[in-house]
């Protein structure tokens, strides 16, 4: 059993048997109580997930294991004189709950370089599709291709006892991730560079690999890469795909067939395709105004997006109420490598006007950016310029977090997710009942 493996054991599994006792002691504590408008607001705010990786709080952001972004760039481990996080150690971080060392961290990365060889049939599987398919759903159905390695699917054919179901599925999700940069750099290659792939480095990390193999190999992007990686891999459990793995996840459809589902909500514009879409927004900005548009020009290029029914992309947030410490973070690299940038001033303009502009409509809850409202600058900046690639990114980052939560999920035992709903009538009902007895 490799070291991570046993670790997570030993640590995993008593508090399982804890968390058990925990529950029947105290399953009757009752916490909230929910309204009407929680049943027709996408349950926003509705207490029901458990997810141990990371934690949001509505004003100061997200918190990995009780460690803010600003932190876990300070704390966790790099390459030898490198300035930001390897994401592998925000994978152990994650899983562990406590910080790796760099030697943990090598450990991992030697575990993952030695199952990254993606099976032939994978990339027959991307290759049967038009070039022209969305990046997102040849990511999807490349993943679904590598379901016939499923070390969970065989285990539980041969009758496999349910307090071990965490063990082959601690193989599939190290198996996984190993693979996921080669599956995107080669989606990447074969839809933009004539499908010339370039074979994987096993000196890089994790994220300088993937960086490598999808053709950027300055470092300034590698150190990208490996911030762009940490910041986009979990945000709690009650986000589109955090929740798509653990829901599918819990019907106890292996790793492959719950992240690909994941990956199918991380593809819809108001979660991650909002990446793709903020730069578009913004070229389109730019060809209709022209460069280095100016604040009122922007304002009012806001103000027709709302006139026309659209959102703004890459602003507002499901449960964030302050701007997103990961648009900060990012803003924080480029103020360092690209402050000239052109693309990357719009951005910042429009962070100035865009708020008060969206706040003024009354509606909108959170007049702040998020995540996806800087990233594609950034990314523009070194030359990638393949938009409808970006939430491949994403994706591959987000892996590393709900692939943590799904591995809980099989040590605890968590049973198969079934939210009770109801409907309009039911609803009249409940309420005039609830008015009479006042
Ligand atoms: N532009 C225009 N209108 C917006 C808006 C925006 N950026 N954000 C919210 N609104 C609107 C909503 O569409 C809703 O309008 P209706 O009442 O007419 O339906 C109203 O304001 C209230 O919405 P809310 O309660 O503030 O926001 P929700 O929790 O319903 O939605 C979203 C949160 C992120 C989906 C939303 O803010 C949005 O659509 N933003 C733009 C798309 C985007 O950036 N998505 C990425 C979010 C982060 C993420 O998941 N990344 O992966």
């Amino acid at each position: 059993m490799g070291n991570l493996k046993q670790k997570f054991a030993e640590k995993a599994i008593p508090l399982s048997a804890e968390i058990k006792q925990f529950v029947k002691e105290n399953g009757n504590v009752a916490l909230g109580t929910f309204t009407v408008e929680d049943v027709y607001a996408g349950m926003k705010g509705v207490i029901g997930l458990l997810t141990e990786t990371s934690l949001l709080d509505a004003n100061e952001g997200i918190r990995f294991r009780g460690y803010s972004i600003p932190e876990l760039r300070k704390f966790l481990p790099k390459v030898p004189g490198g300035t930001e996080p390897l994401p592998e150690g925000l994978f152990y971080l994650m899983l562990m709950g406590e910080m790796p060392t760099y030697d943990d961290v090598l450990e991992i990365q030697a575990n993952w370089r030695a199952r990254a060889e993606v099976p032939q049939h994978v990339f027959n599987a991307i290759d049967a599709l038009p070039v022209t398919t969305h990046p997102m759903t040849q990511f999807s159905i490349g993943i679904m291709a590598m379901q016939t390695d499923s070390h969970f699917a065989k285990a539980y054919r041969e009758g496999i006892n349910k307090k071990d179901y965490w063990d082959p599925t601690y193989e599939d999700v190290c198996d996984l991730l190993a693979r996921l940069p080669r599956i995107a750099a080669y989606i990447y290659r074969r839809t933009y560079k004539n499908g010339e792939h370039i074979a994987p480095n096993p000196e890089l990390d994790w994220a300088a690999n993937f960086a490598h193999m999808l053709g950027f190999n300055e470092n300034e992007f590698y150190k990208l890469m490996r911030l762009y990686l940490t910041i986009h891999a979990d945000h709690e459990g009650g986000n589109v795909s955090a929740h798509t793995t653990h829901l599918v996840g819990s019907a106890l459809s292996d790793p492959y067939l719950a992240f690909s589902a994941a990956m199918n909500g991380l593809a819809g514009p108001l979660h991650g395709l909002a990446n793709q879409e903020v730069i578009r927004w913004i070229l389109d900005l730019r060809a209709e105004i022209g460069n280095n548009p100016s604040k009122e020009q922007i304002a009012e290029y806001i103000q027709n997006t709302l006139k026309a029914g659209k959102v703004v992309p890459g602003y507002g947030h499901a449960v964030l109420r302050k701007t997103d410490p990961r648009f900060l973070a990012q803003q924080d690299f480029a103020k360092t490598y690209m402050p000239e940038d052109e693309l990357v001033n719009i951005v910042w303009n429009i962070y100035e006007v865009a708020p008060p502009i969206l706040e003024n409509t009354g509606k909108i809850k959170n007049p702040w950016p998020n995540v996806d409202a800087h990233s594609g600058a950034l990314l523009l900046h070194y030359g990638m310029n393949e938009y409808d690639f970006y939430t491949v990114l994403f994706g591959v980052s987000r892996a590393l977090g709900v692939m943590a939560s799904l591995l809980w999920d099989r040590v605890l035992g968590s049973p198969i997710e079934r939210p009770k709903s109801v409907t309009y009538e039911w609803l009249k009902t409940a309420v005039a009942v609830r008015k009479s007895a006042i």
